[in-house]
């Protein structure tokens, strides 16, 4: 067997902290607690306060020493986790005294391939674990937990389980071809298979948002200058993110703020007014405008309700791809009496002044990005994860119309039974690992 190496690394955020961990894994690591604290090793899973020693005896620092014995850890190895005082230079000192001993920095989320080595998590937990840290909701942050507690490993690896169960009927009657067709008769594949692609639905409409809840809609807030477009990016951000005045022309740059609708993350760009200017500053934030049009997911373009929908606004909404949908929001309704009537039929009447008609439009920017919160609580989920449950979808329904062919039918089922097998990792290839683990942090 090939040996494995100690990791080390310092598992907490840089900056000064009132405690700060440096975390090591691998084999037998008695031997380098005791090393590191000039004392027997403490028993497993109890905090031990300890003094931390470097090479010539001197104390580092003081902390908790914890020691999991393997199996029973994170990673499924021995593991320590140091808690000494939280600052760069204090856990550097420690990190390197752990190098001294014999460990290797860590690669970015070592800590969590070697758990999903060691049979701690499946893939989609393993995920799950970087998606919880890099959560920016509270909506992300239960996604995500329903992810690592397994939620979703469960309704999947149930499935893969039905589908097991059925290749085992189907392949074994091409096999014994003499009592295959009555074996066949008998397990009725096509009842089990249209059973599991019900089964399938709901957990797609779930991946599809918890996909959304992770990565957002990017949203492009377009329109002449002086409509109100900063005016409402700062309206909806519930904070001053952009400068707002009355003299058009202001923004220059484009801004990229995030706002989370029920936990949704919308990336809303506020842009340069559109225009024929001289002024190369502005013509340039113009170009930025273009560029952020070209990312957008959807348009907002911006009007002034005093002055409609305005002979640049059409032309602008020509110019715009044919792939990007759009929607026409009429600003400043607080000064027009009669609020519903430009806006009644293509558009959305707002007052980025008032807070008036921003509820409806966040609505709208929910509905658009396919939100639908009656669904059942989505667990985070990534465009990976969605694929793979389309692919099983498609080969489940091809393996629905194989009743000529036992044959192509049991390659169907096995396609799919892979798809679904690739989400929790069991038919991963190693490139697809390196990829999820590599975008971990390191000490994760
Ligand atoms: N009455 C009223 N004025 C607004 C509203 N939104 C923006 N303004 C004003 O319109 C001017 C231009 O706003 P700004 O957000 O800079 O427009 P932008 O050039 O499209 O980004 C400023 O004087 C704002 O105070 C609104 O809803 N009602
Ligand atoms: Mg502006």
């Amino acid at each position: 067997m090939e040996s494995v190496e100690v990791i080390a690394a310092i598992a907490t955020a840089p900056g000064r902290a009132g405690i700060g961990v440096v975390r090591i894994s691998g084999p037998k690591l008695q031997q380098l607690a005791s090393q590191l604290t000039g004392k027997t090793p403490p028993p497993p899973r109890l905090a031990h306060f300890t003094r931390f020693i470097d090479k010539q005896g001197a104390v580092i620092d003081e902390g908790l020493l914890i020691y999991f014995s393997a199996p029973a850890s994170f990673t499924g190895e021995d593991v320590l986790e140091l808690q000494a005082h939280g600052g760069d230079a204090v856990l550097q000192l420690l990190l390197g005294r752990c190098l001294e001993l014999g460990a290797r920095i860590a690669h970015p989320g070592e800590f969590t391939q070697r758990a999903f080595f060691n049979h701690k998590l499946d893939l989609v937990q393993a995920e799950a674990v970087a998606d919880l840290i890099m959560a920016e909701s509270a909506a992300a942050v239960r996604g995500a937990v329903r992810s690592l507690t397994g939620v979703f490993s469960r309704k999947v690896k149930a499935l893969v389980g039905q589908l097991i169960e059925l290749r085992l009927h189907v392949e074994g009657s091409i096999d014994f071809t003499e009592e295959g067709d009555a074996f066949l008769a008998k397990v009725k594949p096509q009842d089990s298979i249209a059973e599991m692609l019900a089964t399938l639905e709901p957990l797609i409409a779930s991946a599809v948002q918890g996909t959304l809840m992770r990565t957002g809609r990017q949203v492009v807030l377009i329109g002449a200058p002086n409509v109100g477009k900063s005016s409402l990016l700062n309206a909806l951000a519930e904070e001053d993110r952009a400068l707002v005045t009355e003299i058009p022309g202001t923004t220059r740059d484009a801004i990229l703020t995030t706002v989370h609708i029920q936990g949704i993350p919308f990336h809303i760009v506020d842009t340069a007014g559109i225009r024929d200017t001289g002024d190369v500053v502005e013509q340039a934030g113009i170009m930025r405008t273009w560029a952020a049009i070209e990312h957008a997911d959807l348009a907002l373009i911006v009007t002034d309700v005093t002055l409609g929908l305005t002979a640049g606004d059409r032309t602008l909404m020509t110019r715009l791809p044919a792939s990007l949908p759009y929607q026409i929001v009429y600003n400043k309704i607080d000064l027009v009496a009669d609020k519903s009537s430009p806006g009644a039929q293509d558009g959305i009447g707002v007052s980025a002044k008032t807070g008036a008609g921003l509820d409806a439009l966040k609505d709208l920017l929910l509905k658009r990005a396919g939100w639908q919160s009656q669904t059942e609580p989505a667990f985070l989920a990534r465009e990976r994860h969605l694929a793979a449950l389309h692919e099983a979808r498609q080969h489940l329904a091809e393996a629905l119309l194989q009743r000529e062919s036992v044959e192509l039918l049991a390659e169907e089922l096995r396609l799919a039974q892979n798809a679904l097998a690739s989400i929790t990792g069991e038919f991963s290839s190693d490139d697809l690992l390196g990829q999820i683990f590599s975008r971990f942090c390191i000490g994760k």
